[in-house]
């Protein structure tokens, strides 16, 4: 059954719904367009759709309808029924016999049904998430052991007291931390939570403070590009409302630079709510890499330990475990609860990816270093690993350079291929709204602080000043297209991209 919803409260209902009965979802990120809507229902043979008439975007109506009615115009598609949940009232085209309102559906049924039992395999869910290929994998997951991880972690990790928490993860129901932190763990945990479906600035760049305030908010989880772009606001914003409610934040979904961190726990968390950076993935199901607020002494931006019965390690080329104080392949190495079951529908492309790099263990596609202390640090996906000159560079560490320089905003780094040095370092970056761009000198000036940071190696060859970075509607930086201008390569299909018209925006600010 396919989910093509906003963040209303029905789209928590129609996945609890399709738990209670056993039918599988698959939820489809509302900003993804009809061709990736139909992609995903031709794959898993969605028998319904749930949509809704549309949403709000920046207080101004925004159609969802339209591009359920364009994924199924042509034929050849298992779908039978569409619901739609009426949210901004606007006009829809409606097809007769396939098109039920949410509403007369809903309340012409009975308020009693009993849960129908399943084996603690019954598949719950699939998600589909982008690999190395252009067709993106159907991760899927079962029952019993998914809900037991992503309800203990919720539990241990946030600290979560369910009778006096106020609990609020700010991810989209169409991503994974939106199926496990919003969905399903808070749920059975009996949190009281926040969802909202508004965007940060909107009506004001306050909004999420104000949110915090309003419903004295004690744990918010969200994302590292989130923070910096509140960062980039200023401090002067946050200061306005009252944020003592907060006692544990979290954040995921790339590695947090301790930059970020820093400002997360003094301007938002007053200086004393302690920060779980939590490393997961779709296919992990559950956090797997993270502190637990009040037992491990927090070090800003690693995600630190292993969760409980988590067998995590870093291992080199040929699989075997490096000591502390080095770097290698984030593994798993033994099963875990909520591990994913396989890619829906290709079995191949599920061993080739996860199980064919290394023996017998997981491979989860980031690289990682272990401290002196052992505590584990993200450096990022290994394709994003750089090899200047042979020395290895993460993507991730000179990007944390950058942006611990007081004029830099956001930085994202590329590999270049260069004839000499194998790959150059190549920078972008946004500079703070109150640092004024003096062309040559913050370009120098960036260079020698990275060499300062890291070391001469690790200096960019090129910075370049830009205006935004093209990011995935989830948040992650799109280091290919970045990687195809530093190549002097026109960008590929940007059509993921939260807002395509980014690119050109780049482009023309590199013309410049
Ligand atoms: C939950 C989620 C997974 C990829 C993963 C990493 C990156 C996620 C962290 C992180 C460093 C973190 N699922 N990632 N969390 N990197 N520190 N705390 O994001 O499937 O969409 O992405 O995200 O590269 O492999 S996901």
């Amino acid at each position: 059954m396919a989910v093509y919803l906003p963040m209303i409260p029905e789209a928590v209902i129609t996945l609890l719904a399709c738990a209670r009965i056993g039918a599988v979802h698959s939820v489809v990120f509302g900003g993804f367009s009809a061709d990736a809507l139909r992609s995903r229902i031709d794959d898993a043979e969605a028998k319904l759709v749930v949509t809704a008439d549309g949403t709000y975007r920046r207080g101004k109506p925004s159609a969802l309808k339209p591009a359920v009615d364009e994924a199924l115009s042509k034929a050849g598609h298992t779908v039978q029924n569409v619901v739609v949940v009426k949210r901004n009232g606007q006009d829809v085209d409606w097809t007769e016999g396939r098109d039920h309102w949410w509403a007369d559906t809903v309340d012409a049924a009975s308020n009693e049904h009993t849960a129908v039992g399943h084996d603690s395999e019954h598949p719950l869910f699939i998600l589909y998430t982008s690999g190395t290929t252009g067709k993106p994998k159907g991760i899927l997951h079962t029952t019993g052991g998914y809900l037991t991880q992503t309800a203990y972690t919720h539990k241990a990790v946030f600290d979560l007291h369910p009778d006096t928490d106020v609990y609020w993860c700010t991810a989209d129901v169409g991503w994974v931390t939106g199926h496990s932190y919003v969905t399903y763990a808070p749920l059975i945990n009996g949190a009281t939570q926040v969802m909202y479906e508004g965007t940060p600035d909107s009506p004001h760049q306050g909004r999420w403070w104000e949110i915090v305030e309003k419903y004295k908010v004690s744990i918010l989880y969200t994302a590292p590009t989130a923070i910096r772009t509140f960062m980039k606001w200023g401090r002067e914003i946050p200061d306005k409302y009252d944020l003592s409610s907060l006692r544990v934040l979290g954040s995921v979904g790339e590695p947090i630079n301790p930059e970020a961190w820093m400002w997360y726990r003094e301007v938002i968390g007053g200086g004393k709510a302690p920060i779980v950076d939590t490393w997961w993935q779709t296919e992990t199901g559950a956090q797997m890499i993270a502190p637990l607020p009040g037992v491990t002494a927090a070090k800003p931006g690693s995600a630190q330990v292993p969760l409980p019965g988590i067998a995590v390690d870093v291992v080199d080329e040929m699989g075997e475990s490096v000591p502390n104080g080095h770097g290698g392949f984030l593994v798993i190495r033994e099963p875990w609860p909520a591990m994913l079951r396989g890619i829906w529908g290709d079995p191949e492309r599920f061993k080739d990816t996860y199980w064919s790099r290394f023996e017998t263990m997981y491979f989860a596609g980031d690289g990682a270093k272990k401290d002196e202390d052992g505590d584990v640090w993200l450096l990022g996906r290994v394709d994003d690993v750089m090899n200047v000159s042979g020395h290895r560079l993460s993507t991730t560490e000179i990007e944390s350079a950058l942006v611990s320089h007081p004029a830099v905003a956001e930085a994202a780094v590329v590999g270049a291929a260069d004839e000499t040095t194998g790959q150059a370092v190549v920078a972008f970056v946004i500079l703070r709204g109150d640092a004024v761009d003096t062309g040559e000198d913050i370009v120098t000036e960036l260079r020698n602080h990275v060499g300062k940071e890291i070391g001469p190696i690790a200096k960019p060859k090129n910075i370049l000043v830009v205006p935004e970075l093209p990011k995935t509607r989830s948040g992650k930086i799109m280091r290919r297209l970045l990687k195809d201008v530093a190549e002097g390569r026109d960008p590929g299909d940007a059509t993921t991209l939260s807002d395509p018209t980014i690119m050109q925006q780049i482009a023309a600010s590199l013309r410049k």
